[in-house]
């Protein structure tokens, strides 16, 4: 027997040999290690919010909740416990034990020390307390929305699949007109199920092109899908419904430009197309977007020669009637009439003429669908176009102005969208058979998406009215590249130790920089009024790998940013700016230039160079005018290597 061990003994008898035990004697309790048991410390000791809480342990009398310098004794019946507040910053130390009954039940000892800090960096209460006022021009909630879509695809799909056209071009027959080989359940079920699994949003469709041959049953003109000896398949009319099951919206092409119709340019033409806006607007539910496209020449005529020789003819006057074509054949319709101009008749400005159709149109948008917005319209409720069919937007991109780069002065909200296209037409041809590659469609999606655009890509349905299986093929790989891409986000408060910011607005955490990880668009990072520019530094438990940047600004109140820093700090504890490479190859019109650290708008990805950081630091520097800055969020993440096989 070990000497100790007989000591003990030895008092122990001594003790009862005296009568009753006192238990809580010091001498007593110094000397029963081995013989009370010990309670087992509380187990699932977690904080959460504030929070910490813990499993209940049989037989505690109570628990001691041990924080920072001070100590609580609380009930058996308690099992979670409120700390105090930590705002104005730091970190606490805190541990937990359970009390015994001081009898034939020792206290447990104390659990392992929990660090529980502050989700606010330490910062002087005091500023501004309000939202900071907006910076005009600012979007409507639909051209939030519509923003928020990102991905979208468009259906080119028409008399043009049937005869390798884009524009009408050649003499329509009529057996060639328009003639799917599947009937319009499989077409549109395809279209809906195929498009929504490639993480489509919503689909655009034309539903009248150039020519205006009309895909849904309609009482304006003779040229539809259900009119005599057509196919007969309301096909707008049956993919609506299997959009909205998917929950994806619809939105509409409606060319301004009809070449086959003799009235266009005329008063009478006007009346059509607002009857065609009318019903494309109330048949089909919620639409969200209307594409009223740019495209138009001066004559409705269709037909190759003839087309020709009246643009020759037209080109010094481009304004003229074509009162001589209606008169020669005002109803023609697969027809070539040859026509003659008469120079000198009654003229029209073109582009006042369609502008004022357009208006008109826009009227009937408005009361009937108010939640779409209208593709060209810059009256501060549509969306541009980027000014290239190439897939990208500027690397500096406002939601302000025109074309790729916008401009921090523009008057109007009017944000980008790209359009592109997975094959070389907008319609499917029997003569360029081949499917962009998804590493391209992938670049457009980094070129527009991740800078401040949308991405509105087609697809060609072929003559069997389904889109045929490559360019399907290339888009899955594309999603799923994306997708994985942004699977998982490294900037997350697990991964955060601290994080400091140069200013937070009225040091409230209502405005703090911990908004920038909460996966909620509308809370933001924000400052004092005369604050300008400003930096927040997130540092990481253990250090990231990254090699994407993402940026939210809180557009709801204006775009505003126009230069900002993204730095990180090595493991030697340099800091460095955060390496941009070349992007992957050249776009006709864009370059493989690294990106730029400009603007930000509703959403900005920065493709870097593999990053490995201690942590990481975003300056805002400048802003358009001398305002706070909003930014919305912040993510961090390392794009996908693996197989992209299903
Ligand atoms: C252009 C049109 O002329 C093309 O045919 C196509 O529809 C494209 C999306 O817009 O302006
Ligand atoms: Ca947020």
């Amino acid at each position: 027997m070990r000497k100790i061990t007989f000591i003990v003994l030895s008092v122990l008898f001594f003790l009862i040999g005296c009568g009753e035990i006192d238990w809580n004697n010091e001498d007593v309790k110094e000397l029963l290690p081995d013989i009370v048991p010990s309670l087992p410390s509380p187990d699932n000791i977690k904080i959460e919010d504030g929070v910490l809480t813990w499993d209940s342990v049989a037989g505690a009398a109570g628990y001691i909740v041990y924080y920072g310098d001070e100590r609580k004794v609380l009930d058996a019946s308690v099992t979670s416990f409120t700390l105090p507040s930590l705002k104005g910053g730091g970190s606490m130390n805190v541990a937990l034990k359970a009390i015994g009954n001081g009898k034939d039940l020792k206290d447990s000892s104390v659990s392992f020390y929990l660090t529980y800090s502050t989700d606010m960096p330490f910062i002087e209460e005091s500023g501004n307390t309000e939202a900071p006022d907006p910076l005009l021009p600012i979007p409507t909630e639909s051209q939030l929305k519509w923003q928020k879509l990102e991905q979208y695809a468009f259906i080119h799909f028409g008399p043009n699949t049937f005869r390798n056209a884009e524009w009408g071009e050649g003499k329509p027959t009529e057996g060639q007109a328009f003639q799917p080989t599947s009937d319009v359940e499989t077409i549109t079920t395809q279209w809906a199920d195929e498009l929504h699994a490639r993480g489509m949003k919503a689909l655009i469709l034309t539903v009248k092109h150039h020519d205006g041959f009309c895909l849904w049953d309609t009482e304006a003109t003779d040229y539809s899908v259900s009119k005599e000896g057509m196919y007969n398949g309301n096909i707008t009319g049956s993919l609506a419904p299997k959009l909205q099951a998917h929950g994806m919206k619809l939105g509409l092409y409606l060319s301004p430009w009809d070449r086959n119709n003799w009235a266009y340019l005329h008063p009478e033409y006007v009346d059509i197309f607002t009857k065609q806006t009318e019903e494309i607007t109330t048949l089909f539910g919620d639409i969200f977007e209307v594409w009223f496209d740019g495209a138009n020449e001066t004559q409705g005529w269709y037909g190759g020669g003839d087309y020709n020789s009246i643009k020759s003819q037209v080109q010094d006057n481009p304004y003229v009637w074509f009162q001589t074509l209606k008169n020669n054949n005002p109803t023609a319709m697969f027809t070539r009439t040859s026509g003659e101009l008469t120079p000198g008749g009654p003229t029209v400005n073109k582009d006042t003429y369609l502008a004022e159709m357009k208006a008109a149109a826009i009227e009937i948008i408005r009361k009937n669908q108010p939640d779409a917005v209208v593709f060209g319209d810059n009256s501060g409720r549509g969306i541009r176009w980027v000014g290239n069919e190439q897939g990208w937007a500027g690397r500096t991109c406002w939601s302000m102005g025109f074309e790729e780069y916008g401009s921090e002065d523009g008057q109007t909200w009017f944000p980008a969208e790209c359009d592109m296209k997975t094959r070389s037409g907008w319609f499917h041809s029997t003569n360029s058979n081949s499917t962009r590659p998804y590493k391209e469609l992938v670049e457009f999606w980094y070129r527009s998406v991740g800078r401040n655009a949308t991405l509105l890509l087609n697809f060609s349905p072929g003559r069997d009215g389904l889109i045929p299986a490559d360019s399907l093929e290339e888009a899955r790989k594309m999603w799923k590249q994306i997708t994985e891409d942004f699977k998982t986000d490294l900037l997350t408060k697990e991964n955060v130790a601290s994080v400091e910011a140069s200013n937070i607005r009225g040091g409230q955490e209502t405005f703090g920089p911990y908004n920038l990880i909460d996966d909620d668009f509308d809370t933001y990072w924000t400052v004092n009024n005369e604050v300008t520019s400003g930096s927040v530094t997130f540092t990481f438990k253990n250090p990231i790998t990254f090699d994407r940047i993402v940026l939210q600004e809180y557009i709801a109140l204006g775009q505003r940013v126009k230069s900002f820093t993204v730095e990180a700090q090595d493991e030697s504890g340099a800091w460095k700016s955060v390496e941009l490479p070349n992007m992957p190859y050249n776009i006709s019109g864009d370059n493989s230039n690294p990106d730029e650290t400009t603007t930000i708008g509703y959403k900005r990805i920065l493709r870097t160079a593999e990053t490995t950081a201690k942590a990481f630091r975003l300056t805002i520097n400048e802003s358009r005018e001398p305002v706070p800055f909003l930014i919305s969020e912040l993510g961090l993440y390392k794009s996908y290597e693996g197989s992209l096989d299903e």
